[in-house]
């Protein structure tokens, strides 16, 4: 249905863009369909870009300050498990803080490969990186990493280590994050390491917290998906009219957040009507929450071999080091 409605709508955007028709498609799908739902990949235009890295700023929001202590403290940890004259490929938008202190630490690095959707933001970051680290051959990789893709050439021969920090693949359902943990891992090679940031089940009032902070950034973060789907499809939301919701799941270990409608609705996008119930949400995100124990097993459900974990002193996230089976 979903599709036929696509083939029939003259779309408010350039039909060219392949990523502005998969955002329609996606929108159509996710809210003519009970429970509705958008993929939090689309949280991420400049606007949701930028509220992002406000929300990693919030005092409530830990994972990001946590993730960051555990990699300097154990930078020269790191250091010393990368073999000589490594390639470090980055899943995701690369050339963060969080990147700089591998860069920084492991000396011998001979190549860096950020792989990220963003051709522009790429391209941007590796001039940065070049002139920074001019020793280290920068490769910037135009992908969408969560499916299989091809590295550069140039690092052919040289030992892999993955990079996946951020606790993104809480974003994915553990079946999901499973066949990704694999395809990683065919992508890398043998013998290639994984590092991986995960962020661990807690006292549950501390993540809610994390996802309903004071000032309402997460929630500005979160209504911003409507703002775009106006601009970007043309729809019509009142932006008003819905409230920013994030719960703890506890059977599913997952944070869940939702767009809820304050009042019974209809809001039309690319010549479709989607009807809301007063209360009635749009599923945005799942952010699950791991144990040490769990994804340990499911890096080795994956090909992948746990070798070292360090977490920051209250438990709150985790780094993990892993090696391919
Ligand atoms: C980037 C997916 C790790 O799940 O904590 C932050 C996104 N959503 N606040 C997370 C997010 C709401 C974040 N990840």
């Amino acid at each position: 249905m979903a599709r036929s409605a696509l083939a029939r709508t003259a779309l408010p955007v350039e039909p060219a863009h392949p990523e502005a028709t998969a955002f329609a498609t996606d929108a159509i799908a996710g809210l003519t369909t009970t429970p509705k739902r958008l993929p939090p990949k689309y949280f991420y235009d400049v606007t949701g870009s930028e509220l992002f890295e406000r929300i990693t700023t919030l005092p409530e929001y830990y994972p990001t300050r946590c993730e960051l202590g555990i990699l300097r403290e154990h930078a020269a940890d790191i250091a010393a498990l990368i073999p000589q004259a490594a390639a470090l490929i980055e899943f995701g938008s690369g050339a963060s803080v969080k990147t700089r202190i591998v860069l920084g630490a492991a000396k011998s690095l001979a190549a860096y490969v950020p792989v990220d959707i963003s051709r522009d933001f790429l391209e941007r970051q590796a001039l940065a990186l070049r002139k920074q680290y001019p020793g280290v051959a920068m490769l910037p990789v135009a992908a969408d990493f969560s499916k299989p893709f091809d590295l550069p050439v140039t690092i052919e021969g040289m030992p892999r280590v993955g990079f996946f920090p951020g606790s993104t693949i809480g974003n994915l359902e553990p079946h999901e994050a499973c066949t990704f943990m694999r395809q990683a891992g065919e992508t890398l090679g043998a013998g290639a390491l994984f590092i991986v940031g995960v962020d661990l089940v807690k006292d549950q009032r501390v993540l809610q917290k994390a996802y309903n902070d004071k000032q309402g950034v997460t929630a500005k973060f979160n209504l911003n998906l409507l703002t775009r789907l106006n601009r970007e499809l043309g729809a019509n939301f009142n932006v008003s009219a819905f409230e920013h919701h994030a719960l703890y799941n506890r059977e599913k270990s997952r944070i869940e957040m939702h767009l809820a409608s304050t009042k019974r609705q209809k809001v039309r996008l690319c010549g479709e009507t989607a009807d809301f119930r007063a209360g009635e949400t749009i599923h945005t995100e799942n952010s699950y929450k791991y144990s040490i124990e769990s994804f340990g097993a499911m890096a080795r459900g994956s090909g992948w071999t746990p070798v070292e974990v360090w977490t920051d002193a209250d438990k709150c996230f985790s780094v993990n080091v892993l090696k391919r089976a």
